[in-house]
């Protein structure tokens, strides 16, 4: 009874309306052939298992051990047990046939209207968009992290691997899941019906901060993608000199650019020849790379899509948006009333304290003089202040 009070009370938890990543509520083509396919498959599989328990019950009851003598021992019933093995194989087969069509469905490249490389590492998401006709037109890559951007009513090809472990790419509203593998390259169809926000979490354990590696597919109108397109390619505007964020400037390219990439970030020898600053994260990272921070505002949660760039009013006006207001609210990205600076601070003034990046002392010596994810950098809370004006910047 309790079992089966708990089991009532898991369905019903799952099927909750403001359950965002529940299989049960499909909100593209692809999740809805699963839908399609796994509501029937349920169907018989419960009304076999039923069938099942009440004839075991039965049986239990009925003959039962009341002191009775042996029953007569018999060689089986021939016409019995073949009706109960072509019974089974014909309900095989008739889930089967469903079930192979849509593995063939959900693997289809042929009609792939625009290409995202996704890369999963501890512990968190990259995309980068390649030039490319396909999403309307990009004319020069894009790289960035946490929050997966597409173009709504498309067939969006992702083609995802790992540069560590084994990770796996799960929005659940919109597809199935896939491993990302280091040295693979698989592929997963995503489209959705209407712009929004899809949320989805690593889901093959990857380490200590698997549990804080997740990500966000957010769909955007056609025009509006061309916006975000727009934007991600805009370049690079240097601080007004003398400000809090030129200041930031000087600070973030001493402290974070050998980690974190921001295109067109240079710097000026004293004798005046101009460098771009180019960052070598795979001298100091484990994983090889870092987020590209480039338009870090444009995205609205950060480290894995774990924690907000938002604060929760400005959150909860994008998140809940109607489909028609969404996309110009998400197109605002982060403003300096609407940061959550409080986590922000956090992170960059000691980013594992935040994410556990280490299960012991001995696992940290063992990383090859690399870190593993963001490490503690010591700065003081001023010159956070000033990285904190730069970044606010990078929209
Ligand atoms: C040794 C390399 C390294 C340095 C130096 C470094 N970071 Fe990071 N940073 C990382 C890595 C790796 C991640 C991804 C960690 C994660 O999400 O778990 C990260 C994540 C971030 C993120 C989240 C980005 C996103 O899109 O999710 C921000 C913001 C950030 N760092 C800011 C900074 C700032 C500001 C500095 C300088 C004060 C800095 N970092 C210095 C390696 C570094
Ligand atoms: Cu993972």
């Amino acid at each position: 009874m309790l079992g089966l009070t708990a089991a009532s009370a898991a369905v019903l938890a799952g099927c909750a309306k403001d359950a965002p990543q529940d299989t049960w509520q499909p909100k593209g083509e692809n999740a809805q052939k699963i839908h399609d396919l796994q509501w029937p498959v349920f169907l018989v599989a419960g009304i076999v298992g039923v069938i099942v328990m009440v004839a075991v019950g039965y049986a239990v009851v009925r003959f039962r051990d009341k002191g009775q003598p042996m029953p007569e021992q018999s060689h089986g019933k021939p016409a019995l047990e073949i009706a109960l093995t072509i019974l089974p194989a014909l309900i095989l087969v008739g889930v089967g046939i469903p079930t192979v069509s849509t593995i063939f469905d959900l693997a289809d490249t042929s009609d792939t209207e625009c290409i995202v490389n996704v890369t999963g590492q501890q512990w968190w998401w990259e995309y980068d968009y390649p030039a490319q006709e396909g999403c309307g037109g990009i004319s020069d890559p894009i790289v960035t992290s946490g929050q997966l951007v597409i173009p709504a009513n498309t067939n969006v090809l992702l083609r995802l691997t790992s540069r560590d472990v084994i990770h796996s790419f799960w929005i659940p509203a919109l597809n199935g899941k896939k491993d990302t593998v280091p040295g693979r390259v698989h592929t997963l169809r995503m489209q959705a019906n209407q712009p929004g926000i899809y949320a989805g979490q690593c889901t093959e354990f990857c380490g200590l901060s698997h549990a804080n590696m997740k990500m966000e597919a957010v769909a955007l109108n056609p025009d509006d993608f061309q916006t975000w397109v727009a934007n991600q390619l805009e370049s690079y505007v240097a601080p007004e000199a003398g400000s809090q964020a030129a200041l930031g400037e000087a600070a973030f390219t001493a402290n974070c650019a050998y980690c974190h990439q921001v295109n067109g970030l240079s710097s000026t020898a004293p004798d005046g020849t101009v460098t771009p600053v180019l960052a070598n994260p795979d001298q100091f990272v484990v994983s090889g790379s870092a987020p590209n921070l480039t338009h870090l505002m444009t995205r609205n949660t950060f480290a894995g899509a774990t924690w907000d760039l938002l604060t929760d009013e400005c959150r909860d006006r994008v998140w809940n948006a109607s489909p028609e207001e969404f996309g110009a609210l998400y197109l605002q990205g982060v403003t300096a009333e609407c940061l959550n600076a409080v986590d922000l601070r956090e992170w960059i003034r000691n980013a594992p304290a935040k994410k556990p990046m280490y299960a012991s002392d001995a696992q940290k010596a063992n990383s090859g003089g690399k870190v593993r994810g963001m490490p503690a950098l010591g700065l003081n809370e001023t010159q956070i202040d000033q990285i904190i004006a730069y970044l606010l910047e990078r929209n």
